[in-house]
């Protein structure tokens, strides 16, 4: 069975929400954002930087969203959230999917960074808003190839999981302008989700996970 490591209203809620919306059993691993919960030698074993998600499935370890989604997808019943390599969806498919952490999780890493983890007295105004600028410029393709549709290529699938959390993430810290209509209807599709919304309150004791 899959074994997640995972500390609330991070990144690791996005493999939590793929093996929600899969059905899938797995064992859950709770670790706090405190330099104990992640910075243990423990941890440190599984992630050299201590970081989340992290997945063990029998002998392997592994960490990266993104590569442990691909990874429960390719060996596991994928119920149709992957589309297949020969239809139209799945360049764009793969496209977002990717997006995610290579557009829109920078200015949004910084952006949390220069709000919530750094002290007051080092955080720097001008990085914020050069980040909040590059989050909005990442975020405005999203919203235009959302025109019409419910979720990235149409039908859910394991990109919305991806960028679709991150959508999420960016909407509660205030980050998504009005303009962006779209996406505002995009992050309601995808927390009206029950697996969803089961996978963003683990860990949290029924505590609003952002709060
Ligand atoms: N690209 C990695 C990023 C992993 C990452 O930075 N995770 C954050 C939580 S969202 C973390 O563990 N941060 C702990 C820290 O910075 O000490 C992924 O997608 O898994």
């Amino acid at each position: 069975m899959i074994k997640l490591y995972l500390t609330p209203s991070t990144r690791a809620g996005r493999v939590a929400w793929l093996l929600e919306e899969l059905e899938m059993e797995y064992e859950l691993e709770v670790l706090p954002f405190t330099k104990e919960g992640l910075k243990s030698p423990e941890h440190r074993s599984r992630h050299a930087l201590g970081r989340v998600p992290v997945i063990e499935d029998g002998d392997v370890s592994i960490f990266e969203s993104g590569a442990i989604i691909q990874y429960i997808l390719d060996k596991y019943d994928d119920k149709g959230l992957k589309p297949d390599v020969n239809s139209s969806e799945y360049p764009y498919y793969l496209q977002w999917f990717h997006y995610c952490e290579g557009m829109v999780m920078p200015p949004m890493n910084q952006i949390v960074v220069q709000t919530v983890l750094l002290p007051p007295d080092r955080r720097d105004e001008t990085v914020l808003n050069q980040a909040m600028n590059l989050l909005s410029k990442s975020l405005s393709p999203v919203n235009s190839f959302l025109e019409g549709k419910d979720y990235l290529i149409g039908n859910f699938s394991a990109a919305d999981c991806m960028l679709g959390h991150s959508c999420f993430m960016a909407n509660r810290f205030g980050t998504v302008s009005d303009e962006m209509g779209n996406i505002k209807n995009y992050v309601k599709n995808i927390e009206s989700r029950p697996a969803f919304q089961k996978a963003i309150m683990l860990g949290t004791e029924n505590a609003d996970p952002l709060g």
